[in-house]
């Protein structure tokens, strides 16, 4: 494999897709070796088919906002890779959202879908519309507007988004039900949804509570215990909320959160008194972090991420890039042994690079907050069977797969020293699978 000569024409043909190109080439760099073993993927020319999309939907999103007057944004779906299984991935809605992003979302997507061992394919999509400041009219408008096109690539069998940032479950509710008045079919189209109609009991929670299965894994095979840790977690919404509440629930004392305007330290740790005020916060009255702080007399910074705190395990959970090769280095110096992330692609290529060079304990995104897709999966099985397991089912079915990918993470990172390269791992066993299937549905 030319790893530049397949960059250089990536970025000839995609310019300014900046974490499109980010996210290909972190994949490159770890599969190169294993794919050089195996001329039967170079063959079929498996890299240049999986660096692009099955096919990019772009749309225009016109909605009335309360002073009565015409807004215009723009919808997207990249349908990336469907080898193994239907296209599966959320919904951003965020302002800056552009192609770049969305395809660098979906290209993760394909490689986390496969870990999962569940048979769904990658896909990503969402718009740069704001929810922020907008009523909840305001919000139905626009997902009803945003589904009227949306419904005409998707379906139960064919593509199934779910949340990401900005998408929660009340703007599941409004597009599916949407979907179903325009296509007039009662089906698992999406996931994520309300637990009165369709949706998987643990959904919610099922991001958070996986990144802590997954750091107590990567704890555990090092001897350590996670009870009596601190913890930084970056970010406030749903990943964030239920990280900090498995984390507190295994003994973790969380220090802080953030969202897009500031971040707060709370040395006494975030309880789950003061994480039901965040919850409130955020999900009724869409406030401000800054008010915690208000709240319970902590320390507030505007701007900025706590990564310059000390802890033991940090946890971004809010967006990518996020922590760069200076944070990185800070979290180090100050005795930081576990980067496990919540968010997609948080670190940035420098801060991976110190992480690993320290050897310490890093979980990529891939692999660590592959419990969100994981119940979207076990919800799709539910809707097919028309039957609905218990939270314990959901639950114990969830842990069962973080253990999993971390024992693929373990078997396909494992480097000569005996340090466990998860990036390498992750990107490994996700491709494997992806591109044995391409190879044996031939070439389309
Ligand atoms: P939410 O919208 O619920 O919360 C996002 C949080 O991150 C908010 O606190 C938000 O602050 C903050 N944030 C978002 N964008 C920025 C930014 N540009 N700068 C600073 N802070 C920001 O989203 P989720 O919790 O669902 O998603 C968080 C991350 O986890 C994303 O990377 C997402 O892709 C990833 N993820 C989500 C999964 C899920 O199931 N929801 C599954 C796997 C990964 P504010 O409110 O001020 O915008
Ligand atoms: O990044 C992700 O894995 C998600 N936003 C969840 C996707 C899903 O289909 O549940």
């Amino acid at each position: 494999m030319n790893i530049q000569k397949i960059m250089s024409s990536l970025e000839a043909k995609h310019p300014g897709e900046l974490e499109y190109l980010q996210a290909v080439k972190e994949v490159l760099l770890s599969i190169e070796d294993i794919y050089n073993q195996h001329p039967e993927f170079e063959k079929v020319k498996i890299i240049e088919r999986l660096v692009e999309p099955d096919r990019i939907f772009t749309f225009r999103v016109t909605w009335v906002d309360d002073k009565g007057e015409v807004q215009t944004n723009l919808g997207y779906r990249v349908q990336f890779n469907s080898a193994i299984g239907p296209y599966k991935g959320g919904l951003r809605l965020h302002p800056s959202v552009n192609l770049g992003i969305i395809k660098f979302l979906g290209f993760e997507q394909i490689f986390k879908n496969s870990l999962t061992g569940l048979p769904i394919g990658g896909g990503k999509g969402g718009s740069d519309f704001d929810p922020k400041g907008k009523s909840d009219r305001e919000i139905m408008a626009f997902c009803q507007s945003f589904m009227t096109e949306l419904c005409k690539y998707i379906g139960a069998d064919t593509d199934v988004p779910a949340g990401d940032i900005g998408t929660g479950a009340r703007e599941i509710g409004f597009m599916f039900g949407q979907y179903k008045r325009i296509r007039g079919v009662y089906e698992g189209v999406l996931t994520g949804k309300g637990l009165s109609y369709g949706g998987s009991l643990a959904r919610t929670e099922a991001t958070g509570y996986g990144l802590l299965y997954l750091t107590q894994e990567l704890l555990k095979l090092n001897g350590i215990d996670i009870a009596g840790k601190t913890a930084c977690v970056s970010g406030s919404g749903n990943v964030a909320i239920y990280a900090i509440e498995k984390a507190t629930q295994l003994g973790v004392k969380v220090l802080t959160c953030s969202d897009s305007n500031g971040w707060v330290y709370d040395p006494d740790g975030i309880d789950e008194k003061k994480l039901a005020y965040i919850f409130e916060l955020k999900n009724l009255y869409r406030g401000r972090i800054r008010e915690y702080a208000e709240e319970y007399g902590c320390k507030y910074v505007e701007g900025g991420r706590p990564w310059g705190e000390k802890c033991d395990i940090a946890m971004p959970s809010a967006t990518q890039n996020e922590l760069d090769g200076d944070d990185a280095r800070t979290l180090l110096a100050n005795g930081c042994f576990a980067v496990s992330e919540g968010a997609n692609m948080p670190s940035t290529p420098e801060a991976i690079e110190q992480f690993l060079a320290a050897k310490i304990l890093y979980a990529p995104g891939k692999a660590a907050n592959a419990g969100g897709v994981s119940v979207s999966g076990l919800e799709m099985t539910q809707n097919s069977m028309k039957i609905s397991w218990t939270a314990e089912e959901v639950d114990q079915k969830l842990k069962q797969i973080m253990h999993d990918i971390h024992e693929q993470c373990t078997r396909y990172g494992k480097e000569s020293d005996s340090y466990t390269n998860y990036v390498k791992g992750a990107n490994i066993a996700g491709f494997m699978k992806v591109a044995k299937s391409m190879v044996e549905q031939g070439v389309l």
